[in-house]
């Protein structure tokens, strides 16, 4: 069956990789139409899971009759008790001094580099979790979970991907995933491992 779903999301990131993702199987993966217009959805859940239907409930009802897919996802490092976990996107943000300011990608990162100082390597390790759901008019339909195995390096390397990439260290290829193209990304990564779930549910649906 002919896959038609739009994505619900505000990062660009997450655009390129899923669309990097759909490329190989001859899909395209486009945003919601005006996506930055709709009311921005409160991601308050305790969990990826809460917030990934939360946000594909909400934006689905935008679009009636659409699949609509969401992800909710972040890296848990182990020596930091699984943070920043849910609050990835905001992590730098969180800190007391920083409440009133927005959270980047390289102060997230920053925060990240100065909270495992001198841990070691073999302490430093960490994985990419993403959760997508699929919403129709309001309703999950299906969750998918896919999750990625790394280390946290001491320094970023190099200049793709987004968010906490340059800092994370996949060993089966050597590379952060700041070093591979969407594509490459789509076939390690948490993300890349969802949509392909999502994928053979579509298809046996
Ligand atoms: P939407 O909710 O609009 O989709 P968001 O960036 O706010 O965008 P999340 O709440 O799911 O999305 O936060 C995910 C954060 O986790 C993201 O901003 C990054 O900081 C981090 N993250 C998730 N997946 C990542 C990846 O593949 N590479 C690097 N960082 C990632």
């Amino acid at each position: 069956m002919q896959l038609q779903a739009l994505l619900a999301t505000s990062n660009p990131g997450k655009l390129r990789d899923f669309a990097g993702a759909a490329a190989p199987y001859g899909i395209t993966i486009a945003n919601i139409p005006h996506f930055s217009s709709l009311p921005e959805v409160v991601e308050d859940g305790a969990t990826f899971e809460e917030n990934a239907r939360k946000k594909a409930e909400s934006y689905s009802l935008a679009v009636s009759g659409e699949l609509v897919l969401a992800d909710d996802s972040g890296l848990e490092i182990d020596a930091l008790g699984g943070a920043p976990g849910v609050h990835s996107a905001r992590y730098a943000a969180d800190e007391p001094h920083n409440a009133e300011c927005n959270t980047d990608d390289a102060a997230n990162n920053a925060r990240v580099l100065r909270e495992l100082k001198g841990v070691s390597e073999q302490k430093r390790t960490a994985r990419f979790i993403c959760v997508m759901a699929v919403a129709r008019d309001g309703h999950t339909l299906h969750t998918f979970r896919g999750a990625a195995e790394g280390i946290i390096l001491d320094a970023p390397r190099g200049q793709h991907g987004f968010g906490y990439d340059p800092l994370f260290y996949f060993p089966q290829i050597g590379k952060t995933f700041a070093e591979l193209s969407a594509a490459e990304k789509a076939q390690y990564s948490h993300r890349g491992a969802a949509f392909r779930a999502f994928l053979e549910w579509h298809r046996e649906a």
